[in-house]
């Protein structure tokens, strides 16, 4: 068994010039998952669930657990270290993390807890984050292609953790008895097509009729083209991603007509998925647009996203052009 504290090790191997560095993210990263996969699974006991009196800066109301998974990483990066600034959904603005004003190269963006719908309902949940090296400017707003590292961890019937360093995307097994994360699928290729799509079809009247034809396509009967597709959808962006990964087909959130932008965050959701999709051979897109190539203007800003299977992903991009 290839414990993930070994695997990080071996990637310093593969990646010489950033070695030290990338393993110390890592590690704060994965002590992170640990300890929310650990109170996740103790909150109905430890009057955790519900929600605050507080909203984040997309408007939401933030969940008790939200803002615990936020806290748990903030503190894995506040002693400063190589990384200079946090960017978290559930902060408004970034936070500097080093002791020095320009000490630290890298800037690392986090959704904390991912599918916070399910918390009070015991269904899966994830966290994101994607790292960026800072440019000489001290520039950290970046296109996803610059990333340096993304993945997310999934705590569902286990937890999991899939991460991407820009070469191959790999999954982590939790074992709770050692507390350590075990290898448990390399190399991982996404499907070039697949048999699912993944939406939330309560919003379609709020969609333009090009994505309410992207949609009926998957729906339609075709036995060449092995369709209709089945439907699966969580409410957690990660759990659906994942199934995505693995089994092959899209998953939507789309722009709506009166909110074109959508509801899904470039730099702690689209950017981060879609380097691990890419890396598995499928792609992210908006529908016109490869989400990796988006010079991001703000932290928070949100995209259209569609994102599985190549072709899949193809098709649909069809539809808006
Ligand atoms: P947060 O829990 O981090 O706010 O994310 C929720 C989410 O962005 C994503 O996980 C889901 O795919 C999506 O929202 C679900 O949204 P709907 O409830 O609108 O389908």
């Amino acid at each position: 068994m290839v414990s993930l504290t070994h695997h990080i090790v071996e990637q310093r191997r593969l990646q010489p010039a950033s070695a030290e560095e990338f393993s110390d993210i890592m590690n704060r990263i994965v002590s992170g998952g640990k300890r929310i996969a650990q109170e996740l699974s103790e909150a109905g006991l430890t009057d955790s669930l519900g929600t605050t009196d507080e909203r984040n800066v997309h408007g939401e109301q933030v969940k008790r657990m939200d803002a615990r998974a936020n806290q748990i990483f903030v503190d894995a990066f506040q002693d400063g270290g190589i990384v200079q600034i946090v960017v978290s959904e559930e902060m408004d603005e970034p936070l500097a993390v080093a002791h020095a004003e320009g000490s630290g190269n890298y800037a690392v963006f986090f959704d904390p807890l991912d599918g916070s719908s399910n918390i009070d309902v015991n269904a899966p949940l994830g966290s994101i984050f994607s790292v960026h090296r800072l440019d000489p400017a001290g520039n950290f707003l970046k296109p996803g292609c610059e990333q340096v590292a993304s993945g997310y961890l999934l705590y569902g019937a286990s937890t999991i953790l899939v991460y991407t360093c820009g070469r191959d995307v790999h999954q982590f097994t939790l074992d709770p008895a050692v507390g350590e994360f075990f290898l448990s699928a390399s190399n991982i290729q996404i499907p070039a097509i697949g048999k699912i799509y993944s939406v939330n079809e309560g919003n379609e009247s709020k969609w333009s009729k090009h994505l309410v034809k992207i949609v009926d396509y998957f729906k339609d009967n075709d036995e060449e083209t092995g369709r209709p597709y089945s439907s699966r959808y969580t409410g957690c962006l990660v759990a659906d991603v994942h199934r995505i990964l693995l089994k092959g087909g899209l998953y939507l959130y789309p722009g709506e007509v009166k909110k074109p932008e959508g509801k899904l965050r470039l730099m702690y959701e689209a950017a981060p998925l879609s380097f691990v999709v890419e890396q598995a051979g499928g792609l992210g897109s908006t529908g016109v647009e490869r989400i990796s190539t988006i010079h991001p203007k703000t932290p928070h800003q949100c995209v259209p996203l569609i994102i599985g299977s190549r072709r899949d992903v193809e098709v649909a991009e069809q539809f808006l052009r």
